[in-house]
């Protein structure tokens, strides 16, 4: 058994499809997936907008309701909470040059507009905060916006949405690039000082996810200290990445098994099982994985974190305390691999 409560999104279960190449698995209806999701023993859904009301630009606000208080009924059916919901504010053409950072007016009510319909559905799903991943807020082509300006504009969406919600919390989840070259707020400081510099700093978090540190050259387990330190650990997104490239979800520990470790011991030593919070799940299959093998990363994940929390209780801070006093560094490297390659 686990300490920690899971959630996962839907877009975990995908087709295979990347920029070079069509699906390689079928795709499967939400609905199945959420029914899976609940069998397999997640607590909790993340849902972005339009996984929530799908199509939900085409929608009236009635709509929008009607349809959340649809997946609401069926949430509750299966026992499950929604834990966030994040607008997809990178798909559609209107976003193409940013979101929140939009340089057309009419783009960036648009932001807003799918903005205030996503802590509408959190509202009605129960979910207490909304997750913006700032996916294109950033330049691909440096002098298309002016940066101070651009980066006002983006405190100011965010003034907007605490303004429109008394209670909602915002959590914010960076990343370096990809879709966006070069990103405004790519990192775990960077969001951490954007939402202080909102005007109401106590419901701004961070959401940290363990690839998007190491595409930053930063280790994951000090961004999640950091976050914590702060208050400001709202969620994490657990998952791996080889290196500085492409975003790549694969499961926990695939890559980094010692940073992976941490992780798990930054959680437990800080108590964030107890704090009610989820540990989330952004893994993807490979695209070479095939359709009968579609859920199993999400149940390899969960079983790494299991074996991972084990090492926890396992790991002796005053044996690495004897040997700091001794300075036998060399003996805390061979500590902790003999901890995690032996039984
Ligand atoms: C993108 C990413 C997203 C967010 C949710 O890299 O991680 O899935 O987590 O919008
Ligand atoms: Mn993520």
């Amino acid at each position: 058994m686990s300490r920690f409560k899971f959630s996962v999104g839907p877009w975990n279960v995908a087709s295979g499809v990347d920029v070079y190449g069509p699906p390689t698995r079928d795709e499967i209806p939400m609905k199945e997936k959420i029914k899976k999701f609940a069998e397999m023993g997640f607590d909790a859904i993340q849902f972005h907008d339009d996984d929530a009301v799908p199509d939900i630009s085409s929608k009236s606000e009635e709509q929008i309701i009607a349809e959340a208080k649809e997946l609401k009924a069926l949430l509750d059916e299966y026992n499950l909470e929604a834990e966030f919901v994040a607008p997809r504010l990178w798909f559609e053409p209107q976003f193409k040059d940013g979101a929140y950072t939009a340089p057309i007016k009419e783009n960036w009510e648009h932001a807003m507009w799918r903005t205030y319909r996503s802590i509408d559905i959190a509202n009605i799903l129960g979910a207490k905060f909304i997750v913006l991943w700032l996916a294109r807020e950033g330049t691909l082509c440096m002098e298309s916006k002016p940066p101070v300006e651009t980066i006002q504009q983006l405190t100011k969406s965010l003034n907007l949405m605490l303004e429109y919600d008394e209670n909602i919390k915002i959590a914010i989840e960076p990343k370096p690039n990809e879709p966006i070259d070069r990103s405004y707020a790519g990192t775990v400081g960077h969001a951490i000082a954007l939402g202080n510099a909102t005007i109401d700093p106590d419901r701004m978090g961070v959401l940290v996810e363990s690839a998007h540190s190491t595409m930053v050259g930063l280790e994951a387990t000090h961004d999640l200290a950091f976050a914590i330190a702060q208050n400001k650990l709202l969620s994490v997104h657990i998952n791996d990445q080889n290196g500085i490239k492409y975003d790549q979800d694969k499961i926990f520990a695939a890559e980094n098994l010692r940073s992976a470790f941490n992780q798990i011991k930054v959680l437990c030593d800080s108590d964030y099982d107890k704090e009610g919070k989820y540990v989330g799940l952004d893994v993807k299959a490979m695209r070479s994985t095939s359709f009968e093998h579609s859920y199993e990363h999400l149940a390899n994940t969960i079983k790494v974190v299991k074996m991972l929390e084990d090492k926890v209780d396992k790991f002796d801070q005053a044996v690495v305390d004897e040997y700091v006093k001794d300075g036998n560094y060399e003996a805390i490297e061979m500590y902790i691999l003999e901890l995690l390659l032996t039984k």
